[in-house]
């Protein structure tokens, strides 16, 4: 058995420049160290992430006193644990902060602590760390969706819509997978150029030019994917995140522009863009807690994947209550939605087993940590969502992905869409 012998934090920084936990977990010959990431546009039911609200030398941003907690208490309570044991790790973790959302430690604390002991129990058992999830054998490769148009509160352009993705549905391995994405990628920023707009990225590493209309986003992405030779909805298929939280007033809608119209008129409006568009997937078209809406947009399109995040924030009673209302077919993960590596798993494991699909997603706040990469493949979710083919702390991820593929050699397998 390799006992814990201390666990120790530091304030680094994220993709944003904002500071994040960094957490170093140590048995007696081994350490392992994990960067928690930082959503922009949070779930309100997502674990707490705590911040030196009133130290204003880092403008309220500092994680001095999680780093503190991890030094101190977490440390304490975690000295002569068995690092294998995550489940009991990540209960002590949970025991000690005792709380529904993660407010006493902070989910940025408690997740820090928990991917580094996940990636020391894999170092110690000398496996690569995507062999010591769920599955035991036969990993498939998840389905890159690369954000290639950042919006809404990723970039400062107007744009209505958060994500506008593509997914490369025809790709037969990960290293085609990503050359199909690298040649539309190239494509648009060569159409985006030819406008005379500007080529910067976003927070994720898509570009951000500035067009405020969802359409004009589209018709870029459609003639992109033409021009790189495939085909729109077969070769490529585009994929949405609305993020709908942000743009939700008194039960109406500002998604397809800046008016504000009811669910159902927002609904024919998507219906519109499906067909026109051959969009294959959209993330929260509405606003997390407007449950109903997501029934009748399930009810309203067929063969579309309707994914919650905001909805579910990685957590098991939310995606019950998802479930019963049937309001997705598909759910996103994100580690520091729920603040532990076990209760992820226990996420992922129950709706694979509901059979909805479930894509394994960075943040827009991200750092070198490659951690979701092996996750995904170690959970054998369909796709990962991580950001574009720019910014290192997105392309980390791809880049990971392409060695584990590389490292199963001819048993590798891509992950099914349909
Ligand atoms: C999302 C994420 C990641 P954020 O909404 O899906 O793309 O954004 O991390 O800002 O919540
Ligand atoms: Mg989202």
């Amino acid at each position: 058995m390799s006992k814990i012998l201390k666990v120790k934090a530091r304030q680094v920084f994220d993709s944003r420049g904002n500071p994040t936990v960094e957490a170093e977990v140590y048995t007696k010959n081994n350490s392992a160290t994990a960067i928690c990431p930082s959503g922009a546009s949070t779930g309100t039911f997502e674990a707490y992430e705590k911040r030196d609200k009133k130290n204003k030398r880092y403008l309220g941003k500092s994680v001095f006193s999680a780093v503190n907690l991890v030094n101190t208490k977490i440390s304490k309570k975690l000295k002569g644990q068995n690092i294998h044991n995550q489940e009991r790790i990540d209960t002590l973790l949970i025991n000690l902060d005792g709380t529904r959302q993660k407010t006493n430690l902070g989910a940025n604390a408690m997740l820090a602590v928990s991917m580094a002991v996940k990636k020391l129990s894999a170092k110690v058992k000398k496996l690569p760390l995507y062999k010591t999830f769920t599955v035991k054998n036969n990993f498939k490769l998840p389905y890159p969706l690369m954000n290639i148009i950042n919006g809404g509160a990723h970039a400062n352009n107007g744009l209505r819509i958060q994500e506008f993705m593509i997914r490369p549905d025809r790709a037969k391995s990960f290293s085609e997978a990503m050359r199909v994405c690298f040649l539309v990628i190239k494509s648009l920023s060569k159409l985006i150029k030819d406008k005379g707009l500007s080529t910067s990225v976003g927070d994720e590493g898509g570009f951000a030019p500035m067009i405020s209309s969802n359409n004009q986003a589209l018709d870029l992405i459609v003639s992109a994917i033409k021009k790189a030779g495939f085909k729109n909805g077969k070769d490529v298929s585009i994929c949405l995140d609305v993020a709908a939280n942000e743009l939700f007033k008194k039960d109406k809608y500002s998604i397809h522009s800046k008016n504000y119209i009811s669910v159902e008129k927002s609904i024919k409006e998507y219906q519109k863009i499906i067909k026109k568009y051959k969009i294959k997937s959209i993330e929260d078209p509405f606003a997390e807690n407007d449950w109903m809406a997501w029934n009748k947009l399930m009810k309203s399109v067929k063969g579309v994947q309707i994914v919650g995040d905001d909805l579910y924030v990685t957590n098991l009673e939310r995606l019950k209550k998802g479930f019963l209302n049937i309001s997705s077919n598909s759910i996103l993960i994100k580690l520091n939605q729920i603040g532990t590596v076990s209760e992820t798993l226990d996420v992922i494991k129950f709706a694979q087993t509901i059979g909805y699909k479930t894509i394994i997603s960075h943040r827009s706040g991200e750092s070198e940590d490659t951690f979701i990469a092996d996750l995904a493949v170690g959970t054998n979710s369909n796709q990962i969502k991580t950001g574009s083919l720019a910014r290192s702390e997105r392309v980390a991820k791809y880049n990971q992905l392409i060695r584990i593929e590389e490292e199963l050699g001819k048993k590798a397998r891509m992950n099914k869409i349909n």
